[in-house]
């Protein structure tokens, strides 16, 4: 971890687990008409015709390319909650830490339904969107097998010990892309099955790759985690994208314990004010913007 920035788990979830999760967002996904006729729900084929129908200002939401109402829905699905606070993450990160471990309750679904609108996720570090504490780290997986044409996620393995990079707009989700001119590390990537895990720390630049395939859709999950008594942003306790209240995503679940508050034991301390990562300040302007193109 210290040297290349990330760790990757073989196994590290029970597939059935992580594969429930995926079958009930693929449920949603149809609800909407946007799985192909005559397919297999779990092998997760999209109408790309019918995908392609949906107007621009709802697909724009968010980055999240499936809408705010399809957001919305897998949001609310409580067993893709679950999976981040399975003991398996859970005890990952206790022993990174050392201690007790604050899951954030922003947990991200990607369902990258192949659309010429769609872009790969660009190369950035999390820290720029997380903040909070720098010892925060993302558990990315997909909910199915993913091999690399699928478009899963590659690392600029090192590139933690870079800093805080400089950055521009970009397409894609989160919107911001890094500066990388000068940096000489090598992109990792593999084939992940279900249950595989790759975690990285919130320095470590990382970005998607492209979905090569026609109509296949790529369904993952990333989460983080953080030293407990580590300052938090308070970003981070709200729902992704601001996409419903709590109160709405926990309604009518088996756990009656909101996220929010099993996030919180121990309680963090809630940092204020954000830097602005396109506002090059001290902590940002480093000698690598005279490259900037
Ligand atoms: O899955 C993606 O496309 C992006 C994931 C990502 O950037 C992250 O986990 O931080």
């Amino acid at each position: 971890m210290v040297e290349q920035g990330y760790l990757f788990f073989r196994g590290l979830l029970p597939p059935a687990d992580v594969l429930d999760v995926r079958r009930q967002i693929l449920e949603v996904l149809y609800g909407h008409g946007w799985i192909a006729d005559g397919t297999d729900l779990i092998d997760g084929v999209a109408d790309v015709e019918a995908f392609a129908r949906v107007p621009k200002d709802v697909t724009d939401f968010c980055g999240v390319v499936v809408g705010a109402d399809a957001y919305r829905e897998i949001y609310h699905l409580e067993a893709f909650h679950a999976l981040a606070h399975h003991p398996a993450l859970i005890g990952v990160y206790a022993q990174l830490f050392g201690g007790p471990v604050l899951p954030h309750p922003r947990n991200i679904a990607r369902v990258m339904i192949p659309t010429e609108l769609g872009q790969p996720t660009p190369a950035h570090q999390d820290f720029i969107h997380i903040q909070g504490s720098k010892r925060t780290m993302t558990a990315w997986f997909p909910l199915g097998d993913c091999p690399v044409d699928l478009g899963g996620l590659t690392i600029l393995a090192g590139s933690q010990s870079e800093g805080v990079l400089p950055y521009k707009q970009a397409a894609g989700a989160g919107g911001l892309e890094a500066y990388l001119c000068d940096l000489d590390y090598p992109w990792v990537q593999g084939d992940f099955g279900a249950g595989d895990v790759v975690t990285f720390t919130c320095e470590t630049v990382h970005r998607a790759l492209p979905n090569q395939n026609r109509d296949r859709i790529r369904l993952s999950a990333d989460f983080r985690y953080q030293p407990a008594d580590d300052p938090v942003d308070a970003s981070s306790l709200q729902p992704h994208c601001k996409v419903d209240s709590w109160d709405n995503v926990y309604a009518g679940w088996c756990d009656p314990r909101p996220p929010v508050l099993l996030a919180r034991a121990p309680t963090p301390t809630v940092r204020l004010g954000r830097i602005d990562p396109l506002a090059a300040g001290p902590h940002l302007l480093t000698p690598r913007l005279r490259c900037v193109r």
